[in-house]
């Protein structure tokens, strides 16, 4: 992702621009429209505390469609789009892992299609390539339903995490300092 921009920059972009940045954190359209509608949000912990709430909303269909846009674990993603970007800086920890964790997660992989017919998705930065394979072997074992709401739970990490990236803190507040001579 490019540079952070401010949240009153993001807050007076056109909504085209806005939803394109949005929906690189979670390609929801329902809740990518829902984002740039309810602008402007005038600090960063309003866009966070609202994207969150929204996101909590998110069924399975959301997770199909936004999957759509996460390359498997291991996988490296293709393109130069914001999104593959993303992707690569939070999978950093997969190009030192050993053969045998790597060979295990692929193959991971594949069963956790056949079981569940959709992409594993987990919030990867942070977490090492056994972190990553201890838990596909442990969601393998969920039933579908608990699957599903684990899957959205790290959509929702992994977008907002990214709207973090994409978005500056807000500007510290500047203490007034009374002037040394009018001492206003
Ligand atoms: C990803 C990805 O690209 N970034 C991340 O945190 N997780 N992919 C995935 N299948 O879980």
């Amino acid at each position: 992702m490019g540079a952070p921009i401010t949240p009153a920059a993001f807050d007076g972009l056109d909504a085209d621009a806005a939803a394109s940045i949005v929906r690189v954190w979670a390609a929801v359209p329902a809740w990518v429209a829902d984002i740039v509608a309810a602008r402007p949000f005038g600090t960063r912990d309003a866009l966070i505390v609202y994207a969150d709430r929204r996101a909590r909303a998110w069924t399975r269909s959301d997770l199909d469609a936004a999957l759509a846009h996460h390359p498997r674990i291991g996988e490296r993603p293709r393109g130069s789009g914001a999104d593959a970007e993303a992707s690569r800086a939070e999978q950093a920890s997969m190009s030192s892992a050993a053969t045998t964790t790597a060979d295990a997660i692929v193959a991971g992989n594949v069963a956790y299609e056949a079981r569940f017919g959709r992409v594993f998705l987990i919030r990867a930065a942070g977490r090492s390539p056994e972190e990553l394979l201890a838990e596909l072997e442990r969601r393998l074992r969920n039933d579908d339903e608990t699957e599903v709401g684990e899957a959205l739970h790290q959509l929702r990490e992994i977008a907002l995490l990214r709207l973090q990236s994409a978005i500056a803190c807000d500007q510290p507040h500047q203490p007034h300092e009374p002037h040394p001579e009018t001492n206003a």
